[in-house]
């Protein structure tokens, strides 16, 4: 075997954002760029060497030829076995899975997760630690140090075989590729999980009850297996099952604005009883019932007051977890249950070591993400398991179940908007958004606010990071969010997240729009958004 050290010249872009390092195909193409990656993260994770190794990604253009760079890198660093999802697919929560279940030293998630995929779209990748849990913010502050730095990598010039080809392959005298079959390890994991017996019941007992949409990603096999193989549902149970390298031209991002001709099919009055939607690689879901789509932040709340009937969850829950700008419905059932519930900053990384420590075994994210401690990434099919698990066993509907929830623990209405700006724009709007928190306290629109930054400080490792998004609560329980995204490849795009408070005594049945109104006109407001952009109309309310 020939290992060849390769020169090369640092690139300014390689910081990993929120979920990876995101950047569209044609840069991911330009020589030595996706190598140079790959390779400072072999450089800040020594232990690599000598250890297995997890690759796979979601299926989108450009997955299969990046797995092959990637095998013959971890050949040419070390690598003792490389356990490779077949034809290069593992989902995000399955790859988590099988880093734990193998006891890998880490992982290559191949993903650019809801981004647009295909030669104009995204690619990504990120790297996930032992256990499976994404890096943590320390280890991708060092890669992307690395990366400013990084003179040359090592690649092996090796045959290798065909990616689909199941089995044991040896590929130089100290590494093996593995090959294996990508859904079994995380269908398992699923029945494991819930009790199936009792959700096939509920599934089988009327036709047409459960629809599920994979977006042609990486899900539909995944789904294939698990509700219609294992749980006995009808094969017409699944849309857009096949994956796309290009998702069929779509933006696979469960939300009802990206996914509004599923939501669409929940008006009729022969609807379905629950619906279940997941993104470009798995990890994200959104619940739909007639007539309505659930908040992914009631959601969370809703799993957590009914854990009990979750085998995988019953009994065990000692505390849970909400990203910052996700409602703070969370938060009223941990307190009826008397159990704490963490705060974290936006992105699942920050969920790991909480998880790790036995400290919470259910955390969640606005942004259509949930998951308990069975696996160290959130999980879409996972989810919606969850809700097939409390509408069996409490044998009521979708809108049962939420007001039933809003009766015994208020509501917290809760909307997003997506501002689509310059990264000039998106500068100047946090810099306006800095000057209130310096205030601390301010009145503004009628309203007596008080305004921080967030900052966090992980209780495990004792990391600290700052400016993770410019908060302002209302005295009337009101709250709004500002923060920009981290996994956009092109200008900014502001995220506005408002939430209003009301208790179970008051009214929980009016509009959401109606309600958070007044916040809207507010949120611009203390923004500056005419004045420092032009426009004021979301590009995405969801
Ligand atoms: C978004 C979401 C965040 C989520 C992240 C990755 O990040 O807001 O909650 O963890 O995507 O999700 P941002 O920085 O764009 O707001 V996924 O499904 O891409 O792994
Ligand atoms: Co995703």
């Amino acid at each position: 075997m020939t290992i060849k050290v390769i020169e090369t010249t640092p690139f300014s872009d390689q910081k990993p954002g929120t979920a990876g390092l995101r950047e569209s195909v044609a840069r991911f193409r330009e020589p030595h760029y996706l190598n140079n990656f790959i390779q400072s993260v072999f450089d800040s994770v020594p232990d690599l060497a000598g250890a297995r190794l997890v690759i796979g990604g979601d299926g989108r253009h450009f997955n299969r030829e990046a797995a092959q760079t990637l095998i013959r890198m971890a050949v040419a660093n070390g690598v003792s076995e490389i356990i490779l999802g077949a034809d290069a697919i593992l989902s995000t929560p399955a790859a988590a899975h099988l880093v734990a279940l193998e006891g890998a030293a880490g992982g290559f998630l191949l993903t650019a997760s809801h981004n647009p995929g295909g030669p104009d779209g995204d690619f990504g990748i990120k790297f996930n630690v032992r256990g499976g849990g994404q890096a943590s913010a320390e280890l991708t502050d060092r890669i992307h140090a690395r990366s400013l730095q990084i003179r040359e990598y090592r690649e092996a010039h090796i045959p290798l075989p065909r990616l689909d080809d199941i089995g044991l392959h040896s590929l130089s005298e100290g590494c093996r590729l593995r090959i294996v079959d990508p859904v079994n390890a995380h269908a398992d994991l699923m029945e494991s999980q819930f009790d199936f017996p009792a959700i096939a019941r509920w599934l089988q007992a009327r036709p047409g009850r459960f629809l599920f949409d994979a977006m042609h990603a990486v899900t539909g096999p995944y789904a294939r297996e698990v509700f219609v193989r294992r749980l006995g549902g009808d094969d017409s149970l699944l849309l857009n099952a096949s994956p796309r390298e290009d998702f069929a031209g779509g933006h696979p991002d469960p939300n009802p604005v990206d996914a509004a001709d599923f939501v669409a099919r929940f008006a009729t009055a022969d609807a379905p009883d629950l619906g279940g939607a997941s993104d470009g690689d798995g990890d994200r879901n959104m619940i739909v019932g007639p007539g309505r789509m659930v908040s992914p932040c009631d959601s969370l709340a809703i799993i957590c007051a009914n854990h009990d009937c979750i085998p995988g969850l019953a009994g065990r829950l000692k505390g849970v977890a909400r990203s910052m700008p996700t409602s703070r419905a969370l938060d009223t059932v941990a307190q009826a249950l008397g159990i704490p519930c963490h705060e974290t900053p936006t992105g699942w990384r920050f969920f790991a070591s909480l998880l790790d420590a036995g400290q919470i075994q259910l955390c969640g994210e606005e942004s259509f993400g949930t998951s308990s401690d069975h696996v160290r990434e959130k999980d879409g099919l996972w989810a919606v398991l969850a809700w097939m698990q409390m509408l069996a066993s409490h044998n009521c509907s979708v809108d049962e179940l939420l007001e039933r929830h809003w009766q015994r623990f208020g509501r917290h209405y809760f909307v997003r908007h997506d501002h689509a700006l310059s990264s000039e724009q998106g500068d100047a709007v946090m810099a306006h958004l800095d000057q209130h928190t310096d205030r601390g306290r301010l009145t503004l629109g009628g309203y007596e606010l008080s305004a921080d930054s967030f900052s966090y400080t992980d209780p495990i490792s004792g990391h600290t990071v700052t400016r993770q998004g410019i908060r302002l609560h209302t005295d009337t329980g009101g709250r709004i969010v500002f923060r920009l995204s981290g996994t956009g490849t092109q200008g900014a795009t502001l995220r506005i997240y408002l939430e209003q408070a009301v208790a179970a005594d008051a009214d929980w049945r009016q509009d959401r729009d109606g309600v958070l109104e007044p916040l809207s006109r507010l949120a611009l407001e203390a923004a500056n958004l005419r004045k420092l952009c032009g426009e004021t109309t979301p590009t995405a309310v969801i």
